[in-house]
């Protein structure tokens, strides 16, 4: 990890063409360097924080023009890593990019490394580790619903939600750590019953945040979700209609999918893979029959199955033999071809579901789609769907944080309770402290930090 003496730059916009490039540079000497190669057009004009001052970008020793463009300069500390920083609005182009980020560096600038730019806003301060993250998962969200659950931890919702219990257990550790130190002396210092009683409280709020980390996972990475089901009942037409594309191909022959086709969606802004999959039957066919084994390995990796069913065929030993194999998995029984006159009783489909949801659909003419994205909605996350829940905990590396912190709570509670002395509670209780300090970064080893921003782009 770099060092935060030395002046960056980088272009912070998309490589390649476009209307703008933004190059930003960041660091003591920021302002410096700027001024060198920077020209207002208006004789005399002052870079002035936050203003957009026009003018021409020159080459060092030459001061051949580069480019004309907008400077602006947001003097330290009101930036985004906390430094002096300028941004450069250029022309678009490549070639005029390199010769910019040359000229700066020429002026003592060096090429940021990914993610430097919200290192330093780290390590200066500005924001906390789990903010820091979340900048990146903004980013890279796929859909606008992962870029605002992003933008709320962004904007420091864990690490707030999180303070009254860091409090609390602070608390509790000075009063411990005053009854070692002033064990002589006559301190009011509160019942062990009420250190309990604290510890069971963050204790409380830990286990509140791991458990929205079931949720949390799916809403930051996507799931899987496989269409599985006898020959002909209409799977790739589900798929398609899922998909709002004829991406796989359907045919009344029976047989017609062969191999895993795999698409990404998605459903309530959250992103699916959807897999379309060979039809469950034994074959004799080789190439089928390797098909149907594909099938089986993405039931099993899937989050979700969507069991496809002709609901206008009666119910054969087949539909009941591939229910019993799927009994142990998590699936919604899709009663399919609801268009044409059914053959299923209610009572039927009833039983034949048994503890899994249901729903009728018809892939062919979209019937009811939507209320099958609403259960697989509520298959994932409750009554409330993907909304439902103020915060989420999307991130493993802070689940893994809390899940830590809470072991240690944990193992200082049962101590507290047994009698042990104070000193005993005590190693378990800064212990989960620091898993706090983990979490946000205060005790944040290097490596970890080094690990964690390099998985940035370069000029963020
Ligand atoms: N009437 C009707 N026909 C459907 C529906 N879904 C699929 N089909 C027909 O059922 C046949 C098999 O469809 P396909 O999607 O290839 O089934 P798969 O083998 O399970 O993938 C095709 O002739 C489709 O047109 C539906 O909802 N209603
Ligand atoms: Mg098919």
């Amino acid at each position: 990890m770099k060092g935060l003496d030395d002046t960056i730059c980088a272009l912070s916009t998309a490589p390649g063409r476009a209307g703008i490039a933004v190059v930003r540079v960041s660091g003591s000497g920021c302002f410096p360097i700027i001024r060198r190669l920077f020209i207002p057009d208006q004789r005399g004009a002052e870079l002035s924080p936050r203003r957009a001052i026009l003018g021409r970008v020159v080459e060092a020793d030459s001061g051949k023009e580069l480019d004309r463009g907008l400077a602006t300069c947001f003097p330290a500390p009101h930036s985004y890593t906390g430094e002096d920083v300028a941004e450069l609005s250029l022309h678009g182009s490549p070639v005029i990019v390199r010769a910019v980020l040359q000229a700066l560096c020429g002026r003592g600038a060096r090429i940021a490394e990914p993610g430097e730019f919200t290192m330093r806003a780290f390590l200066r301060g500005r924001m906390d580790l789990v903010q820091a993250e979340a900048v990146r998962d903004i980013i890279e969200a796929t859909t606008l619903y992962q870029a605002q659950v992003a933008s709320r931890q962004q904007s420091g919702q864990l690490s707030r939600l999180l303070a009254p219990a860091k409090k609390l257990l602070i608390d509790t550790i000075v009063q411990l750590e005053s009854a070692v130190e002033f064990a002589d002396e006559d301190l009011a210092l509160e019942s062990r019953d009420v250190l309990a009683g604290n510890l069971a409280d963050v204790k409380k709020r830990l286990e509140h945040l791991i458990a929205s980390f079931r949720k949390g996972r799916v809403v930051r990475e996507g799931f899987a979700l496989a269409i599985a089901g006898r020959p002909n009942v209409g799977k790739s037409s589900l798929f398609n209609a899922l998909l709002s594309q004829e991406r796989s191909i359907v045919t009344e022959f029976a047989g017609t999918t062969r191999d895993l086709v795999s698409e990404y969606t998605q459903i309530s802004g959250i992103p699916v893979r959807l897999l379309d999959t060979a039809g469950l039957r034994a074959s004799t066919d080789e190439i089928e029959q390797l098909g149907v084994e594909r099938s089986y390995g993405a039931m099993a990796d899937a989050d979700e199955i969507l069991l496809v069913v002709d609901a206008s065929q009666p119910i054969s030993a087949e539909d009941w033999n591939l229910r019993t194999q799927l009994t142990d998995f998590s699936c919604i029984v899709v009663y399919n071809k609801s268009d044409l006159p059914v053959s299923w009783p209610v009572e039927e489909k009833c039983a034949y579901a048994g503890t899994h949801p249901h729903v009728d659909v018809s892939a062919a003419t979209g019937e009811h789609l939507d209320v099958l994205q609403a259960a697989i909605m509520e298959r994932l996350f409750g009554h409330a769907g993907p909304e439902g829940d103020d915060m989420l905990v999307t991130n493993l590396r802070h689940c893994q944080c809390l899940e830590g912190a809470l072991e240690h709570l944990t193992r200082g509670a049962v101590a507290l309770r047994s009698g042990l002395s104070e000193e005993y509670v005590l190693v378990d209780l800064h212990a989960g402290l620091s898993k706090f300090g983990e979490l946000t970064g205060e005790t944040g080893a290097e490596d970890l930090l080094g690990e964690i921003f390099s998985r940035f782009c370069v000029g963020k």
